[in-house]
């Protein structure tokens, strides 16, 4: 089954909102720093702090990653038709994750847990959606429709996550991971 528009809305603003820093139109090395940059902002954090360090070896691995299982024409960076591909595989079967996917996942959470107590609740998720432009009121109406109650813990966190990145059904609850409401 193709891809559908649903579904590339939802990848493209990802892309844009998560990765393409540059807008630029596809991914590479410099979004990959400017991220790093915006984390340290977001935190606080210097270059130097031990938890800025680990986050950052974990975005070097994943760009590696993403770009060997991605990159299909090896120019050096992921564009948008890559990017749907890559995505397009993993819905035949979301359960066999690359590892790339599963380090995404994984660190999705840990930005969104800044208490880093392995569960996300409404200030935490609201906080890391603003930073990435979507507006304060948005971000709860989607914490809402993610129906977890309090908090979301991590293997609410993964079964959401699946939905958002496979599913066609306009009002899966996770949908709303990332804070918007429409696509
Ligand atoms: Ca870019
Ligand atoms: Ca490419």
């Amino acid at each position: 089954m193709p891809l559908s528009e649903f579904r590339k809305k939802k990848l493209l603003y990802v892309f844009n909102t998560f990765f393409d820093f540059n807008q630029s139109g596809a991914i590479d090395r410099k979004d990959l720093d400017l991220a790093i940059q915006r984390i340290n902002e977001n935190r606080g954090w210097s270059a130097d702090n031990p938890k800025a360090q680990s986050i950052r070896d974990t975005l070097l691995k994943m760009w590696d990653n993403l770009r060997q299982g991605a990159d299909t024409d090896q120019d050096g960076q992921v564009s948008r038709d890559e990017w749907f591909q890559l995505w397009e595989e993993y819905a035949k079967n979301p359960s066999n994750a690359s590892e790339w996917q599963q380090d995404y996942m994984s660190v999705t959470f840990q930005l969104f847990d800044a208490s880093g107590d392995k569960s996300i609740d409404e200030n935490e998720f609201c906080n890391v959606c603003r930073y990435h432009g979507v507006a304060e009121a948005e971000a709860r109406e989607a914490f809402k429709k993610l129906g977890v109650g309090q908090e979301i813990t991590w293997d609410k966190f993964t079964n959401l996550w699946k939905q958002y990145f496979s599913s066609d059904e306009p009002t899966a609850a996770g949908n709303f991971i990332f804070g918007k409401t429409s696509f």
